[in-house]
């Protein structure tokens, strides 16, 4: 009960960070965007892991806030990366509780504005598991933000039990493979056949395709073989404050 506490006072004690995670185009190798990835550094009990203090935020209605927080923190760091020549777009987490919030369309447009966004800067990640805990009004809630032209993309794909029926009518553009099919998949035929299909439905889909969980060059040339559009992972960059990824843009390219 004093850790819910503690995580309402986190934000505006400072606590919180956004570290951002280079996404890069297959064939090119250029980087086209960032992962936004929050952090909690708590004042006694250290760091504490973002899949805890989420779960944390959904349970006892603080959600809504945090996501908040992170939203403008993003859009203002695209803001002033911006002004400083670095150029990306931001692809942000959100829970199951932000998909079905009447009020998230109409605050992340607002934010989009107030920091001179357009709204295709921002691609929304949602898992599997958020959309099928109220399919029918999350798809509802994503048709809104689809036409006020933000990019949604279904994250952690392959660990749900989205049917292809169901991913057929949701307005997303892009699919996010799982990093469970990733990680070993230079040494795992079956990850590559899952990997290699999944590739095959998106495009079929007229989806564009993200691996996340990218640690080899064996698995980035493999993947480029198959023709994944976006790649993520510690081979390229660890996630990085958004000073150090200023610089690492700026060496990388
Ligand atoms: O950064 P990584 O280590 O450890 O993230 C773990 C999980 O926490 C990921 O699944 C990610 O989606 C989730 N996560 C990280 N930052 C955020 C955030 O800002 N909002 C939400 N809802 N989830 C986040
Ligand atoms: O939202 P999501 O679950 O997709 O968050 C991505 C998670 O994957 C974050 O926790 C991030 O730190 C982690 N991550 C990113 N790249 C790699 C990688 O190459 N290997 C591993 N093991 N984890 C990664
Ligand atoms: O320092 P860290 O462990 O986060 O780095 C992860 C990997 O990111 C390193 O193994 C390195 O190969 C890669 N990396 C770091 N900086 C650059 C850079 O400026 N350009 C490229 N291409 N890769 C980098
Ligand atoms: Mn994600
Ligand atoms: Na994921």
């Amino acid at each position: 009960l004093t850790l819910v506490h503690d995580l309402q006072e986190a934000a505006p004690q400072g606590q919180l960070t956004m570290v951002y995670q280079p996404q890069l185009d297959a064939r090119t190798g250029r980087v086209t965007a960032v992962e936004a990835l929050m952090r909690w550094q708590h004042p006694r009990l250290g760091f504490i892991p973002p899949d805890e203090f989420i779960t944390l935020a959904e349970h006892s209605g603080s959600i809504q806030r945090l996501t908040q927080w992170m939203v403008d923190t993003v859009c203002a760091q695209l803001r002033a990366w911006e002004q400083d020549g670095c150029r990306v777009d931001a692809a942000i987490n959100l829970s199951a509780k932000d998909v079905t919030d009447d009020s998230l369309p109409g605050r992340l447009q607002h934010c989009l504005t107030s920091h001179g966004l357009s709204p295709e800067r921002l691609r929304l990640e949602i898992t599997e598991s958020a959309i099928m805990q109220e399919p029918e009004q999350a798809a509802c809630r994503l048709d809104t933000l689809r036409q006020a032209g933000l990019r949604i993309a279904v994250d952690d794909f392959g660990t749900g039990y989205s049917s292809l029926a169901q991913l057929k009518r949701l307005p997303v553009q892009e699919l996010k493979i799982d990093k469970s099919f990733i990680l070993k998949l230079d040494e795992n035929a079956d990850d590559e056949i899952i990997v290699r299909s999944t590739i095959e439905l998106g495009h079929n889909l007229g989806l564009e395709i993200v691996a996340e969980g990218v640690e080899t060059e064996a698995s980035r040339v493999l993947l480029t073989r198959l023709g994944c559009d976006i790649l993520q992972g510690y081979l390229f960059s660890h996630p990085l404050s958004a000073s150090q990824f200023c610089a690492w843009k700026a060496a990388h390219d």
